[in-house]
């Protein structure tokens, strides 16, 4: 049963999201999670809980080791890269972090050894011989993502350990049908070797019980009871691998990177704790007590946060989660992520280097849709969101309520707030306090389109412009109140958008920052009369027909592309701009000389007339064109191509078209005799 006191809490929260795997750059399938989970840190701050919000870099384990093998570069390397890009992401998008490290870190490496020790110490971890997947052409042994085959429960294609494509069920080593390699895609051959089992199945009825009381989404609880009613099998916590944390007790194995990546969110709060000069502030959230744990999650790794990550920190003694929240997955069009086949947005590329303001990414992932559906993302859709909602409804009615008081009283004038508006200003701030408890912050963002739109109403049913002329004191209780819903509207959207609420706070005559501190309480006490209001401007803009073109342009040319390269097709260039084209100079140029370069097979050089000047461009033409052909023609030249050296004689443009010979003053291009279509020019 839910229980509606959970928040405010009396006890501290510390929120947690999935580490990214530091193996790629940000996309929009990662804000699936992160944005919701910076929303409801903040949501909990508005509520005067004291709340702390860590998370760090996946940096082990087989998704980092394949793409450095890819690069070229080593593991570390990589991570190293992929981590510095996350943290300097996550501040562009107003996810502030407590504190944000790496699963490599000393203090994660530490905690992991102490905690697999414990384990060992209670009996909890033993030997087992384990037949595992090796490649003869490769000559490895195929650990996780290095192995694709069949799952053996629904008969997907799968990796290694996750039926990636299928159920989502987890796979043991060894447990996968047909496998092959993943580098070579050779068939594996066997091998023994003695791998170590965490005793999952002696904590089913631990698990039973902790799922039955554990807050959060039904998805996770409910997946996770299905899983234990099954029947659980103990889980091998060891690979075959020399990239990762060696298993203390044989150091030829390294740990299974699920193991030491939950355990980063307890290093974390130890970096945090260290950072603030309180190193043990740390244990008041993970030694059994009264903080509360809440787990942010793709709704894809439940089985790693319900089941493994419960059962690890119950037989090491430490705290255990309080709610566990899995989001749905991110479509693309309607289409399943794949950044292979282009389904993709990227955070940097395709959202802020377009210019695009960050807070309302972050409104779309809150307000598309409920936290456990899928989100199907659309450029067309996000502009819904930002122009039928954010600017039509919400930004409207700050706009008008701040410029129309401004204009007329400059400061906040004289009135008194509205029993019918602090009725409602009221049910929105119980809305949004049930919203948090119920972990479904869209939520939240419909009952401020819902409060934005009151105002409208307000606004227009008073016709404050009407009053303004001979009733003035009657149209200065209208913008009062008016003004004071602008107040409890900016309160509202910070957790959602927080620079956007800077803006407003700041056009209410406040300290732009100081709203994020602001209890949502103070949503009901409207500002005081005679605070001046400086000069607003609109705090949303349209996103406009062309820019939406363009982004629905570069996302097509993706997936064009990444058709092309799967199919093995050449691929087209990306689309010029018709801007860029117009720097091209293209003039009439008349060849004066024309003749063979001595010692090539295909080249003519040029002396060409182009009217402001004469000069000397080089052709591959020499197997189309007889040198007399050419000389005494016109033809067409690019004329403002860098200069380039082709056998040793510098060329100062390109030839195009020429004329046609027999029909003086018609261009013909140049012929390309014998030259395959779509064939490509140097
Ligand atoms: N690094 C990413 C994922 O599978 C993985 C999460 C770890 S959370 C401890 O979504
Ligand atoms: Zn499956």
């Amino acid at each position: 049963m839910k229980k509606l006191s959970d928040y405010p809490s009396e006890e501290p929260v510390l929120v947690t999201c999935g580490l990214p795997y530091a193996s790629g750059e940000m996309h929009i399938g990662h804000l699936r999670t992160y944005v919701p989970a910076d929303v409801f840190v903040r949501l909990l701050k508005k509520m005067q809980t004291e709340v702390r919000f860590v998370c760090g870099s996946d940096t082990h384990g087989t998704p980092v080791l394949t793409k450095a093998e890819k690069e070229g570069i080593s593991p570390k390397e990589l991570y190293q890269k992929y981590h510095q890009h996350y943290l300097e992401t996550f501040p562009k998008l107003h996810i502030n972090f407590d504190n944000y490290g790496t699963t490599d870190d000393p203090e994660n490496i530490h905690r992991t050894l102490q905690i697999v020790e414990k384990i060992q110490e209670k009996g909890y971890i033993y030997p087992q011989k384990l037949e595992s997947p090796y490649c003869p052409n490769c000559g490895r042994s195929l650990p996780d993502r290095f192995v694709r085959g069949e799952c053996p429960y629904c008969h997907a294609d799968a990796r290694g350990d996750e039926c990636d494509q299928g159920c989502g069920r987890y796979l043991e080593p060894g447990e996968i049908l047909n496998p092959r390699c993943a580098i070579c895609g050779s068939p594996t051959k066997k091998v023994e070797r003695t791998h170590y089992y965490f005793e999952l199945t002696a904590f089913e009825d631990f698990l039973r019980e902790f799922l039955e009381n554990v807050e959060g989404t039904k998805n996770a609880k409910n997946y996770a009871l299905g899983w234990v009613n099954e029947g659980l099998r103990d889980w091998c916590i060891t690979r075959d691998l020399d990239w990762g944390i060696p298993f203390p007790g044989d150091e030829s194995l390294t740990l299974y990177v699920w193991v030491d990546a939950p355990i980063h969110y307890m290093s974390s709060t130890e970096q945090w704790a260290k950072k603030i000069g309180e190193p043990d502030k740390w244990e008041e959230f993970w030694l059994p007590g009264n903080a509360k744990l809440v787990h942010y999650i793709g709704q894809d790794i439940v089985y790693h946060h319900c089941i493994f990550w419960p059962s690890m920190l119950k037989a090491s003694e430490y705290n255990l989660p309080f709610a566990i929240v899995a989001s749905g997955m991110v479509k693309i069009e309607g289409h399943n992520f794949s950044r292979s086949r282009g389904y993709v947005v990227w955070i940097q590329e395709d959202y802020l280097d377009k210019g695009l303001d960050p807070d309302y990414l972050r409104y779309y992932m809150v307000a598309a849709t409920s936290q456990t559906k899928d989100l199907d993302f659309s450029w067309e859709t996000f502009r819904d969101k930002v122009n039928n909602e954010l600017v039509a409804t919400f930004g409207n009615f700050i706009y008008r309520a701040l410029h129309f008081t401004n204009s007329n009283f400059g400061e906040v004038p004289e009135g008194v707030l509205d029993d019918a508006l602090r009725i409602q200003i009221e049910q929105s701030v119980d809305a949004i306090r049930d919203a948090v408890n119920q972990y479904e912050l869209k939520k939240v963002s419909d009952e401020i389109l819902r409060l934005a739109a009151v105002g409208n109403e307000y606004f227009q049913a008073n016709k404050p412009w009407e009053l303004v002329r001979n009733e003035k004191e009657k149209a200065a209780d209208i913008l009062y109140n008016a003004v004071a819903l602008v107040k409890a509207l900016a309160i509202a959207i910070e957790p959602i958008m927080p620079r956007t609420a800077e803006v407003i706070w700041e056009q209410l005559g406040y300290q732009g920052d100081e709203i994020h501190q602001i209890p949502l309480d103070d949503a009901l006490t409207p500002p005081k009369v005679g605070t001046k209001l400086p000069k607003p401007k609109p705090v949303i803009s349209k996103v406009e027909d062309d820019l939406l073109e363009e982004l629905e342009n570069s996302f097509q040319n993706r997936i064009k592309k990444a058709k092309q390269a799967e199919s093995g097709e050449p691929m087209i260039k990306d689309t010029i701009e018709f801007d860029d084209f117009k720097k091209l100079d293209f003039r009439a140029g008349k060849i004066l000389k024309c003749e063979r370069v001595p010692d090539t097979d295909k080249l003519l050089e040029m002396e060409v007339d182009i009217g402001i000047e004469k000069r000397k461009i080089v052709t591959g033409l020499a197997d189309q064109y007889d040198p007399d052909d050419l000389e005494g023609i016109t033809a067409l030249f690019l004329v403002n191509l860098e200069p380039k050296k082709i056998a040793g004689i510098e060329s100062n443009g390109m030839i195009i078209a020429v004329e046609n010979k027999d029909e003086p003053g018609q261009w013909v291009p140049v012929k390309l005799e014998g030259v395959p279509p779509g064939s490509k020019a140097a």
